[in-house]
């Protein structure tokens, strides 16, 4: 590296170490704005850039709505002028550094959509200048940062005005997310945050760039072993649920209770960690993340056969579930047909209000194909779009129990009363084992 690579090395470093930083985090949802205001927190002068209006004028508002943010952390540092939020990216031409939150959806067809990936790097590239540092934080197929955005970064009218060169004037990692929504120990600062660098510089900038802000970086060669580290984590989840979730039907079949073996098996001090059985995979990431890996897999010629078998496990999940249903029904004299059923649950997952790829959803899509007339309640849900129709959560909890003929319980949220629900309904199906 020249002498002058060196110098916008050191002086891109100091900057972090002296906090003398203006940053900017891309895409402001569950992993941005928890990030933007860690940055805030530290220090750094932030600003948070968005497509979406709304979200920037809450952020400037200091309006959360973000579980895992209080509008108090928001006003304390939008006041002291830590923190704002903006639709325009040319604010980045002020920024030294940069991270990009922005989702990684995968489209029908089972292959990751990358335009958000790429929106956000062709945009960062337009205003890429001399002493910056990018950091990929979306969750992707590994290669993306080394294939898709640093070319993205090269071409862009940035650096071909500027002839900026990777590791010398600008500078590219990785660094995967690892936020759980609505956890508080472990959080945005304390979360050990992987990284990976295009080059040793990279890695070293974009480590001092985060260390100021979180306890700990984890350090790894390159930017691909950090994307592959993250759709591991993933993937281990995912494949464990599965093989909680086989435990439930492997044990049906022997008619064996799987939680009394569950709770027994967890009993083990070393060598075993418990998964549970449920009613599918919700969420954006357990679901999806190891699907970027299979399909890039793929492209290699190769069958990722855990993935491929933990996929066809999870989402068998809503049909088991809805058969026991009918079963329970059908012990009572009851067809599915014109029986009430209350969901109770919708959100992915308890203490929550995210739907997405929720199970229970296709629990209440396959019931109703069945016949059944559903409701539902989630406290942390109010309406629901479902098939073109707005629903709402029942708001008579006790005389929705009373009178259903069947409540299944989807979604274990803290707030539920467990009690009551074992005394109001006539008939319960637990995909959580919530009763116990
Ligand atoms: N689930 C089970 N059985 C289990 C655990 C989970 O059926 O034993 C279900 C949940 O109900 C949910 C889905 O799997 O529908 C995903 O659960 P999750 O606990 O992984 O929740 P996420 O997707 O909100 O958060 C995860 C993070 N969770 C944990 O580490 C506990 C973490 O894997 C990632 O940081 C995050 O996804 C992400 O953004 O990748």
């Amino acid at each position: 590296m020249g002498t002058c690579g060196q110098t916008m090395r050191k002086k891109l470093i100091t900057k972090f170490e002296t906090l003398d930083a203006q940053v900017a985090v891309i895409g402001l949802g569950y992993v941005g704005l928890p990030l933007a205001v860690t940055f805030a927190k530290a220090g750094y002068s932030v600003i948070g850039i968005d497509v979406d209006e709304n979200k920037v004028a809450a952020v400037n508002r200091a309006e959360s709505y973000i579980g895992d943010v209080a509008s108090a952390d928001l006003s304390e540092l939008v006041s002291a002028g830590s923190l704002r939020a903006t639709t325009d990216y040319a604010t980045l031409a002020g920024c030294d550094a940069v991270s990009i939150c922005v989702p990684t959806p995968l489209r029908k067809t089972g292959d990751p959509d990358m335009s958000y990936i790429l929106s956000a790097a062709t945009e960062a590239s337009r205003y890429l200048h001399a002493g910056m540092v990018v950091v990929l934080e979306s969750t992707t197929f590994p290669g993306t940062t080394t294939e898709v955005v640093l070319p993205a970064l090269q071409n862009g009218s940035g650096a071909s005005s500027n002839k900026l060169q990777i590791g010398q004037d600008f500078f590219l990692a990785f660094s995967p997310e690892r936020v759980d929504p609505g956890r508080t120990d472990w959080t945005t600062e304390n979360t050990p945050k992987v990284i990976g660098g295009v080059t040793a510089d990279c890695l070293e900038v974009a480590s001092v760039y985060y260390g100021q802000a979180i306890e700990s970086v984890v350090p790894v060669s390159s930017p691909d072993a950090a994307e592959m580290v993250k759709l591991f984590e993933n993937t281990f989840r995912a494949v464990n649920i599965a093989l909680a979730n086989e435990l439930l039907l492997m044990c049906d079949k022997l008619e064996l209770d799987a939680w009394e073996v569950l709770e027994a098996a967890a009993t083990k001090p070393f060598g075993f960690m418990k998964f549970t059985p449920g009613p599918g995979l919700g969420g954006h990431c357990i679901p999806v993340d190891p699907q970027y890996l299979s399909w890039k897999l793929r492209t290699l010629e190769y069958t990722a056969r855990f993935i491929e078998l933990a996929t066809e496990v999870n989402t068998e999940m809503p049909r088991y579930w809805v058969q026991a249903v009918q079963d329970a029904l059908n012990e009572a004299g009851k067809p599915v047909k014109g029986s009430r059923v209350l969901v109770l649950g919708v959100a992915y997952k308890k203490n929550v209000g995210d739907l997405r790829e929720s199970p229970a959803l296709d629990i209440i899509h396959l019931l109703r194909g069945k016949g059944a007339c559903v409701d539902y309640h989630d406290p942390f849900v109010p309406t629901l779009q479902l098939e073109d129709s707005q629903y709402a959560s029942v708001d008579d909890l006790t005389k929705s129990l009373q009178t259903c003929d069947c409540a299944v319980i989807t979604t274990d949220h803290s707030t539920y009363d467990w009690d009551q629900i074992r005394t109001c309904a006539k008939l319960i199906v637990d995909t959580r084992h919530a009763l116990g």
